[in-house]
């Protein structure tokens, strides 16, 4: 007998609703949800293989612990006396920054991910925080943070209503968007062009996404930052900055005109390698569309100028009054948001309050560099302790960041590591427990991250599938008991985790005098939570206490757990809206254009101007077909195109006499890696591209599938030095690499 159960899709940002055909407790297939509110039945290959990554033979059923050097099956019990007896003496005789966490990215898709990893850091309270942010996104939480004073106040595209849309380092038509959740992104682009708009892509190589433009410039790698300074040199200089209704919000316009003054058309097209026309026409463009908006994502962050580019991605969509109105670049507000403040100042954004031990790097957001970790492992200094325990959490970093090896014998030296995860893969085979997450099936589902970067607001939330399996223990269950044991609590029921959590939101909330429940009790609203388990109330009080929530009865007809469940495709709460000023806390409760960090980081921009790389840059990509580092154990995921090569456009083979198939020797500063060449003319001259995630294989993995198609780590050809300096993002993208052809019967 089967059933169907809806489950929105965890698996990329895009938050598919699905609907899946359960038979008993194995999901035998996945389709599009047709009456979910916001993907209206898109599926893509990966939500179509849910069911097989869901029961994926490799996937951990039981904890691991390890003893006399091997990891070997262990009850949840003796799983979480290994922790408290390997961390606790940690932290007692180190101090809490010898604790080292890592959250990689599946951590934005999971409840789990959502609810606990504060409190975790909370319970610890080290320093020693990274995240896969600073291998990705960090940029952009630096410049928002300086321009809007909140890291995560990110505006994201109107792509469903604007006119022209500039499109900067994605390929949504891979990777189905990123900091911008719209599920169907490819409908969504086919739709703008339908309705008269246009789309315009900046990509050295001609994606997916770059052909359906109306037009695709294939800058050099690295030199966006200059491009858009140009651009906005040119809205200044031919007068056509028009704020509209932002002026009265924005500080600094004039200012940033003077500060660019030296980034014209002419000076930066030899370093971009475009016509000094381009930067020109695309202002020029931008100005002229009666709505426009500009998007910037991997390939504007993860390189050397990563946070100028993105400051300067919403600097164009300001200038040009794009921000916060219809069809340019909005802040979505979602149901699990705070309730909004009245607009005034605010406390502003803190960079470098703390730095991390050898490099010193300024931490961001509470975080330090992810490339940084394997020295704070392996390296002493008179600074401190180095990180000698480690909690990983759904983090992959071995094949994610720079240097793999060095990390790899990183993770080999620690006293103590434990990682959350379902497999045994290249990071988790160091661990001395591994805790494993049930499979998505068995879990519940809600975009606490996600909702907040949507292109539409709106709330959805899943219940698990499938009833937990016998002997599994929720995600969220496993980070509450690990937050219990590294405070020394361990023992404690987990629900004093949840509770304590809903004590602290709502003393908060009753003081807050623009709460609607400022002045009651606590303990008569805390009464209140309705939902199977302390997740399910914490996010019945989020939803109470957010912008369209029922605030305990002041809104009767306002939001609740029990509303939501009520609409199992999702309830739709309508396009973006204006909100400045209110989304502001920077110090002044004004957008600052040209904060002062910012201002420091220009002169090494400039110095930009004169670069032109002789040699080889090595840029990603992504594929449909996978996702980062855990989806190459799925048969159905892997093969045909999807194929770890080394992409290298014509010329450049016959230059350097590769023939197409050909192993080829790449060397970076970090290492050397063989792949086999693809010769294409969809990267530009002088680029070439591999892709991340692959390299398994590695003695100690249980990814059985993924080890007879290994690929090579593209992150090996990096040495982890060269950073963004302002968010400490790595450099992934436009990195100087050589080529040497091996023969057939070279290794
Ligand atoms: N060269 C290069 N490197 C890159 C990138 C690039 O473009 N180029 N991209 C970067 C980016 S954007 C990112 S986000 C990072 C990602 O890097 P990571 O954050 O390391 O993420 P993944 O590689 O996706 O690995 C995710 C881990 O989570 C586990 N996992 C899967 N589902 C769950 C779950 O439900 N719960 C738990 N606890 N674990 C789970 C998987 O088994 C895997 O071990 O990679 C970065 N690395
Ligand atoms: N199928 C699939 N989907 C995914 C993922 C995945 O691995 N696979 N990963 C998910 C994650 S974690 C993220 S963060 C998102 C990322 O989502 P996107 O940002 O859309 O990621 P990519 O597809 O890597 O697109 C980045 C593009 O930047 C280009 N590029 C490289 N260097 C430069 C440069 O210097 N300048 C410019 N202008 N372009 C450059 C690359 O050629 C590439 O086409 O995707 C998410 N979705
Ligand atoms: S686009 Fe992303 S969310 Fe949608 S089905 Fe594919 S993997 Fe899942
Ligand atoms: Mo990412």
């Amino acid at each position: 007998m089967s059933r169907t159960a809806l489950r929105i899709c965890p698996l990329c940002e895009a938050t598919c609703g699905l609907s899946l055909t359960v038979d008993g407790t194995a999901v035998t297939a996945a389709r599009g949800d047709r009456d979910d509110v916001f993907s209206r039945g898109f599926i893509c290959p990966k939500g179509a293989a849910f069911g097989a990554l869901d029961a994926d033979p490799d996937r951990l059923r039981t904890p691991l612990v390890r003893r006399d050097g091997e990891l070997r099956e262990a009850t949840w019990g003796e799983a979480f006396d290994a922790v408290a007896a390997g961390v606790r003496p940690v932290v007692e005789r180190y101090g809490p920054h010898s604790v080292g966490v890592v959250l990689g990215n599946p951590n934005v898709h999971t409840v789990a991910g959502a609810l606990y990893p504060h409190l975790l850091l909370g319970a610890l309270g080290t320093h020693s925080l990274f995240t896969a942010s600073t291998l990705d996104q960090m940029p952009k939480h630096v410049s928002s943070g300086l321009l809007f004073g909140d890291a995560n106040a990110i505006p994201v595209p109107d792509l469903d209503r604007t006119d022209h849309l500039l499109l900067i380092g994605a390929n949504p038509m891979e990777s189905n968007g990123s900091l911008c959740t719209a599920p169907d992104f490819p409908g969504r682009l086919k739709a703008l062009k339908a309705r008269g708009g246009t789309l315009t892509v900046i990509d050295p190589r001609r994606t997916r996404t770059a052909k359906l433009a109306d037009r695709h410039v294939a800058i050099r790698p690295g030199a966006d930052a200059l491009l858009l300074a140009a651009m906005a040199h040119v809205l200044f200089t031919e007068d056509l900055v028009d704020l509209g209704a932002l002026a009265p919000h924005v500080e600094g316009v004039d200012e940033v005109g003077q500060a660019l003054r030296d980034f014209t058309p002419e000076a930066v097209a030899a370093a971009c390698d475009v016509d000094a026309g381009v930067p020109r026409a695309l202002a020029r463009e931008l100005a002229a569309a009666p709505t426009a908006a500009v998007y910037g994502r991997i390939g504007s962050c993860t390189v050397p100028h990563g946070t100028l580019a993105s400051w300067l991605v919403d600097v164009l969509n300001i200038l040009t009054g794009n921000l916060d109105r219809p069809g340019g670049a909005l802040f979505p507000q979602a149901a699990t948001d705070r309730t909004p403040r009245p607009a005034g100042p605010g406390r502003g954004f803190a960079l470098g309050r703390w730095h991390s031990r050898v490099s010193r790097h300024p931490e961001a957001k509470g975080e330090l560099p992810l490339s940084a970790l394997a020295e704070e492992i392996d390296t002493a200094t008179d600074e401190g302790e180095p990180v000698r325990a480690l909690l990983t959490i759904a983090a992959n970093p071995v094949l994610s960041a720079p240097d793999g090896d060095r990390l790899d014998k990183a993770l080999a030296s620690l006293d103590f590591m434990v990682s959350v995860d379902p497999y045994l893969n290249e990071t988790s085979r160091h661990a001395h427990v591994v805790l494993p997450p049930p499979p998505p099936a068995q879990s519940p589902h809600h975009d606490f991250a996600l909702n907040t970067l949507a292109v539409r607001n709106q709330v959805r939330y899943s219940r698990p599938a499938v009833p937990l399996e016998p002997g599994r223990m929720a995600e969220t269950e496993i980070l509450a008991r690990l937050t219990l044991a590294v405070a020394g609590r361990h023992g404690t029921d987990p629900a004093a985790v949840d509770a304590m959590a809903v004590r602290q939101t709502l003393g908060k909330a009753v003081g807050d005098p623009h709460s609607p429940v400022h002045g009651r009790d606590p303990g008569e609203l805390a009464a209140q939570l309705t939902g199977e388990n302390g997740p399910e109330q914490r996010l019945d009080l989020m939803l109470r206490l957010g912008p369209y929530g029922d605030g305990f009865g002041a809104r009767p007809d306002g939001l609740t757990l029990q509303r939501l469940l009520a609409h199992p495709h999702g309830i739709d709460l309508g396009p973006l809206r204006p909100r400045l000023p209110r989304p502001l806390k920077t110090r002044s409760g004004r957008v600052e254009l040209l904060p002062g960090p910012i201002a420091a980081d220009l002169p090494r921009l400039g110095q930009a101007l004169a670069e032109r790389p002789a040699g080889l840059l090595l840029v990603g990509r992504r594929h449909l077909r996978s996702n980062n580092s855990w989806m190459h154990n799925v048969p159905a995921l892997t093969g045909g195109s999807n194929r770890c090569t080394l992409h290298l456009h014509p010329d450049d083979a016959e230059r350097l006499g590769v023939r197409d198939g050909q192993p080829v020797r790449v060397k970076g500063a970090g290492g050397e890696v063989t792949a086999p060449a693809e010769v294409t003319d969809t990267v530009r001259p002088g680029v070439v591209s591999l892709p991340h995630g692959w390299g398994h294989g590695r003695p100690g993995t249980r990814l059985t599938h993924a080890a007879t198609v290994p690929g090579v780590n593209v992150n090996q050809l990096l040495d982890g030095r060269t950073l963004d300096p302002l968010s400490g993002n790595a450099v992934l993208n436009g990195v100087p690499v050589e080529l040497a052809p091996l023969t057939d019967a070279q290794p």
